[in-house]
């Protein structure tokens, strides 16, 4: 029997336990640099026995244009790199793995984190129903997005190239690998869903024309680093940010099958409404996640399948011996630094105050307590 406190080969990344620290947007990066106050968050998470298999970082931003969210990280500057290296540096040290979640909001953000105050970039102008956080003398704001402009298909290869240089720089600064955020309704997702992408060139219409975006992102990625510490997040359900599709299973299936040769180190799938109701559906059917599976793994997919969404211990349980490889847990890790150790006991678990994921300081940051 598959237990989640065994270890797993990932790709390139062997990891001790089957527990993955999932990505976690605190906005605690002011000029959109780490420091050391993030250090001591990823190190308290990253011990190989009582936190994290693998950690994720917080979404972090491929360029300027892709920053969506006040005071989250960047990777697209050598200044950048550099506030990262004591990141990696202190997980390493403790023994653990880290990738970088790599991330382009797209229509999700708002003129005053754009460069020279411009309208945000999407597949098509539609305005995204959601907000944005936003800092108002140091106190999360939320506000409604900014109507954004449809991008020209000239500007897409630059976009890619911004992906490949930034896994570049995310190896440079020291992580085992990246993971792309293709979920929640950010950039590569509002290519896929139908909704966002009402384009009638090559990258929109047809499913497979709505997957170019990523499939030709993911192909520059693994180019440059190496489909082994390449990973990928997708949300096939998710109205996470205004998204939606009528046919979500042909397409996350036609997505699994053009991940299938890429040799990724793995497929990160949020199941359900991101941070909400696991059964959410959209199309006319529920979701059948096997089939995306099978989907995968028929096409020769070999990557370690990570699961994800209010993962208890009965539900891991359950997903491990359905063939999970890995299962990310998010919230949990905010308040429980030693989730791993508590996993493996049952508990007791601290409970994450929501009042502070976003934005502040080291108050529900860095000072949860471990177990004694
Ligand atoms: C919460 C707040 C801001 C961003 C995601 C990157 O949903 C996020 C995010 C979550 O993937």
């Amino acid at each position: 029997m598959r237990s989640l406190f065994e270890p797993c080969q990932a790709g390139a990344l062997h990891l001790a336990s089957r527990i993955v620290m999932a990505p976690l947007t605190r906005n605690r990066a002011p000029g959109s640099l780490a420091n050391a106050r993030m250090a001591t968050y990823y190190r308290q998470r990253a011990n190989p026995t009582t936190g994290a298999g693998l950690i994720v970082t917080e979404a972090t931003a491929i360029s300027h244009q892709g920053q969506g969210y006040a005071d989250v990280p960047g990777i697209w500057s050598a200044e950048q790199v550099a506030a990262w290296k004591p990141v990696t540096d202190a997980v390493h040290t403790e023994g653990g793995k880290i990738v970088m979640q790599l991330w382009h909001v797209g229509r999700v953000s708002h003129t005053s984190l754009q460069p020279g105050g411009a309208a945000p970039v999407a597949p098509s102008a539609l305005t995204a129903q959601t907000k944005t956080v936003l800092l108002v003398n140091g106190q999360p704001k939320f506000e409604p997005v900014s109507a954004p402009r449809a991008l020209d298909a000239s500007e897409l290869p630059g976009i890619v190239q911004d992906y490949r240089h930034a896994a570049a720089n995310a190896i440079a600064a020291g992580f085992d690998g990246v993971e792309v955020h293709a979920a929640n309704g950010y950039l590569i997702d509002q290519f896929l869903r139908s909704g966002s992408n009402h384009r009638s060139d090559a990258y929109g219409g047809s499913i497979e024309n709505r997957a170019r975006f990523l499939q030709e992102v993911m192909q520059a990625i693994v180019a440059e680093i190496g489909g082994a510490r390449t990973g990928i997040r997708i949300s096939p359900v998710t109205p996470a940010n205004g998204v939606s599709d009528e046919q979500p299973q042909p397409l996350f299936e036609h997505v699994a099958r053009l991940l299938a040769p890429m040799d990724l180190a793995f497929v990160h799938v949020i199941e359900g409404s991101t941070g909400a109701a696991r059964d959410h559906q959209q199309g006319e059917l529920p979701f059948d996640y096997a089939a995306l599976r099978q989907a995968y793994s028929q096409a020769g997919g070999r990557g370690a399948w990570m699961l994800n969404n209010g993962y208890d211990l009965a539900l891991t349980a359950q997903s491990l011996a359905s063939g999970a490889d890995l299962i990310a847990f998010g919230r949990p890790f905010i308040a429980n630094p030693d989730l791993g150790a508590r996993l493996r006991q049952g508990g007791p678990f601290n409970i994450p105050d929501r009042a502070t994921f976003y934005g502040g300081g080291d108050v529900g940051y860095i000072d949860y307590p471990f177990l004694t």
